[in-house]
C-alpha cells in the first residue's frame, strides 16, 4: 500500500498560550538564566515546534545514554541523535534537579523554561564513536562536542514562551503544523521532502523532479538554513538560488520551506533523523542519496561512512519512522540527447557523451570567472553564486607586512597603496602600525599581551575591509607567529592573506635607526624593545620575502604587486 497522509491532524507542541507565556516571561525574569548558543538555539527551536517530536525537552541521562548507545529513547521509540543541553562548568555548579531556570537568546529574550531533570557529565569520547562513528577530530560534529559543547549536560522538559526571531525570509519559514496545515489545504497527501544545504543545479532538478514522479507525491524543498557544514555556501545566497529552481518545477506540484536545523554531518544517523524531522512535517517520503550528510573525510583521508550506509540504515527503519525512503538517483547529462538521464538506466553509454563538472571544478571556474555552462545550472543560479563568489580579481584581500622596527615596512605600504589607488577599482585602507596605535589601540603597550590584541584588532578590521571587497594592508612588527596565524584565519574565510615578511637585518634596522628608538633601546631607556629585548619569530611560510637592502623601495612595492598578480588578486 502506498503511504499517506490522510489526517495531517496537527502535532503537538511545547509552548504554553500567549496569556501563560506573558506571565511565565514575567516570573522566569528571577531564574538563573542560560544564554544559548546559535546550535543550541536551532535545537531549542525545533524541540518547541514538534519538529522533534516525540522529544518533551532536552535529553536527560538515562534517555541520552540509551540514544548513544541504541538509536532509541529509553522507551523504546526510535530517536537517533542525543539533543542535548551542555553548559559550562561555572554554570553547572550552582545548578541542582528540581529547579527551574530560563532558556534565553543572545539578546537576552527568554526563549523557554527549563525543568531539570538530571545534570550530567557525557563520556564524550563514547558519544563521537557511537554516533559519528569515530573520535576524531577531522569530523565537525565530534570538533564541536570536543571543542566548542560544555563539560556538563542539563535534561529536562522544555516550556515554550516565544520562537526564536528570524528576520531574513520569514515567509519562507514554517512550523511543522504550518507546513501540515499547508499540505491539507492544498490537497497534497504524498509528499516527498528532498533536504539539500547546497545550491541545486539542473541534475538537482530532475533527480527531485522524477523521485515526485515516480512516487506519484507533491516535491517539497526543504533545505537547512540553521547551521549546515563549515565552508557551505551561506544561506541567504542559497535561498535566492532555491527560489530561482523553484521556478523551473510545473506550477503547483513543488514548494519549498526553509528548515532551521543544526546540522550534524553523522550520515546514517542524520539520514534517519532527517526523515523523522520531515514525516513530523507532514511529509510521506524522503530522498536519501549517496553519502548522505556526509562529513568529509577523516584524520587519515578515508570517508567516515560507506557511501550507502545511509540509505541501508533507512530502509531498515522506515516503516516505524512512518516515511518511506527514495533511492537518490544519480543524474548525469546526455550530450547527444540534450537531456540529463539516470546514470544506471542509460545502455549505450559507449556511444555517447557524458558530461559532468564536479564540486570542486564548479568552484574553481567561479572562482577564476570562467564559464559554466547552461546544461549544468541555471543562469539565475549561476548569477546568484557569481554574486557572491565573483572572481579572485573582485574579491577583497590583506596584504600583511610584518618585520622589525625600521625595516621599511611602512614605507613599502605606502607605495604599494598608491600604486593601488592608481589602478583603481577597489578601496584601499592602510593599517600602519603607528596609524592603529593612534587610532585603535592608544591605551596599549608592548608587553606580549598587548602586542597580541594590537594585533586582533589589526586583523579584525583587515577581516572586515576584505569581506566587504576592499583591500586591507597592514603594517604592523606582529612578532609572534601564533597571532598571525590567527589573522590569517580571521581573513581567509573572506578573502586571500598575502603574508609579506620586510626581512631587513636587525644590524641594519640598527644603523639606520631612523626614529632613535633603537639607540635609546640600548641604553635601556625603552623596554621590551623588538629585537633587542623583546623577541621576533620571523615567518617560514610567508607568501612573499622582500629584502630591502641595496633595493629601491618602489622596486621592493613592484615585487609585491608582482606577487598579488601572480595570485590573481589584480
Ligand atoms: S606590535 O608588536 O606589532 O604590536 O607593534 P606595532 O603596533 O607595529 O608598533 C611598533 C612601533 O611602535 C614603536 N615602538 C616599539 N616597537 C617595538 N618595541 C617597543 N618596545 C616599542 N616601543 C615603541 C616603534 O616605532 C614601532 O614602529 P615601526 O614603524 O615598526 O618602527
Amino acid at each position: 500500500t502506498l503511504p499517506m497522509n490522510s489526517n495531517l491532524t496537527p502535532i503537538q507542541e511545547l509552548y504554553v498560550s500567549q496569556d501563560s507565556a506573558q506571565k511565565l516571561k514575567i516570573d522566569a525574569g528571577d531564574l538563573p538564566s542560560w544564554d544559548l548558543t546559535p546550535r543550541q538555539i536551532c535545537d531549542l527551536e525545533l524541540l518547541m515546534n514538534g519538529g522533534f517530536s516525540p522529544l518533551k525537552g532536552f535529553l536527560g541521562q538515562e534517555d541520552y545514554t540509551s540514544v548513544v548507545e541504541n538509536m532509541r529513547l529509553a522507551d523504546g521509540t526510535l530517536w537517533p541523535m542525543p539533543i542535548t543541553l551542555d553548559v559550562s562548568e561555572a554554570f553547572a555548579e550552582g545548578i541542582e534537579a528540581g529547579q527551574d531556570i530560563a532558556l534565553r537568546d543572545q539578546e537576552g529574550v527568554i526563549l523557554a523554561i527549563l525543568s531539570i531533570s538530571d545534570a550530567y557529565r557525557p563520556n564524550k569520547a563514547r558519544e563521537a564513536e557511537m554516533v559519528f562513528g569515530a573520535d576524531d577530530l577531522a569530523h565537525p560534529a565530534v570538533n564541536y562536542l570536543h571543542n566548542t559543547a560544555g563539560p556538563v549536560y542539563l535534561g529536562g522538559a522544555i516550556t515554550g514562551i516565544q520562537p526564536p526571531t528570524h528576520y531574513d525570509f520569514r515567509a519562507r519559514r514554517d512550523t511543522p503544523n504550518e507546513m501540515r496545515a499547508y499540505f491539507r489545504k492544498l490537497g497534497w497527501r504524498r509528499i516527498v521532502a528532498f533536504q539539500t544545504r547546497n545550491p541545486l543545479h539542473r541534475a538537482h532538478q530532475e533527480l527531485t523532479f522524477r523521485a515526485a514522479r515516480e512516487a506519484q507525491a507533491n516535491l517539497l524543498l526543504h533545505p537547512v538554513v540553521g547551521m549546515t557544514k563549515p565552508g557551505d555556501v551561506d544561506h541567504f545566497t542559497r535561498v535566492r538560488c532555491y527560489e530561482a529552481v523553484l521556478d523551473k518545477y510545473p506550477q503547483a506540484t513543488t514548494s519549498m520551506s526553509l528548515l532551521n536545523l543544526a546540522m550534524r554531518m553523522a550520515g546514517p544517523r542524520e539520514a534517519v533523523w532527517h526523515g523523522l524531522i520531515r514525516a513530523n512535517h507532514g511529509c510521506t517520503h524522503f530522498i536519501v542519496g549517496r553519502d548522505h550528510a556526509g562529513p568529509g573525510k577523516n584524520s587519515a583521508g578515508e570517508d567516515f561512512y560507506g557511501p550507502y550506509d545511509a540509505q541501508d540504515l533507512f530502509r531498515t527503519h522506515q516503516e516505524e519512522m512512518g516515511i518511506e525512503m527514495v533511492d537518490f538517483k544519480h543524474m548525469v547529462y546526455v550530450q547527444e540527447r540534450a537531456q540529463y538521464e539516470p546514470s544506471d538506466e542509460i545502455t549505450d553509454k559507449d556511444d555517447v557523451t557524458i558530461l559532468n563538472i564536479s564540486g570542486t571544478e564548479l568552484r574553481r571556474r567561479l572562482r577564476e570567472g570562467l564559464e559554466i555552462p547552461e546544461w549544468f545550472s541555471f543562469p539565475e543560479v549561476v548569477n546568484e553564486l557569481r554574486r557572491t563568489s565573483p572572481p579572485r580579481s573582485q574579491q577583497g584581500f590583506t596584504v600583511f607586512f610584518t618585520g622589525l622596527s625600521g625595516s621599511g615596512k611602512s614605507t613599502i605600504a605606502n607605495a604599494m597603496m598608491v600604486k593601488l589607488m592608481e589602478m583603481g577599482g577597489r578601496p584601499v585602507t592602510l593599517l600602519d602600525g603607528d596609524i592603529v596605535r593612534k587610532n585603535l589601540s592608544s591605551e596599549l603597550g608592548f608587553s606580549k599581551e598587548h602586542r597580541d590584541l594590537n594585533i586582533r584588532r589589526i586583523g579584525y578590521v583587515a577581516s572586515e575591509i576584505t569581506k566587504n571587497g576592499g583591500i586591507a594592508i597592514c603594517a604592523p612588527i606582529a612578532p609572534y607567529t601564533a597571532t598571525r596565524r590567527a589573522v590569517r584565519e580571521d581573513i581567509e574565510q573572506f578573502g586571500a592573506f598575502v603574508e609579506v615578511h620586510v626581512a631587513t637585518a636587525l644590524e641594519e634596522c640598527e644603523r639606520r635607526d631612523r626614529k632613535g628608538l633603537y639607540k635609546l633601546a640600548r641604553e635601556g631607556k625603552i623596554k621590551e624593545f623588538t629585537g633587542i629585548s623583546d623577541p621576533y619569530e620571523a615567518p617560514t611560510a610567508a607568501e612573499l620575502v622582500v629584502d630591502t637592502e641595496g633595493y629601491e623601495v618602489d622596486n621592493c612595492a613592484q615585487q609585491v604587486l608582482l606577487k598579488l598578480e601572480s595570485m590573481g588578486l589584480i
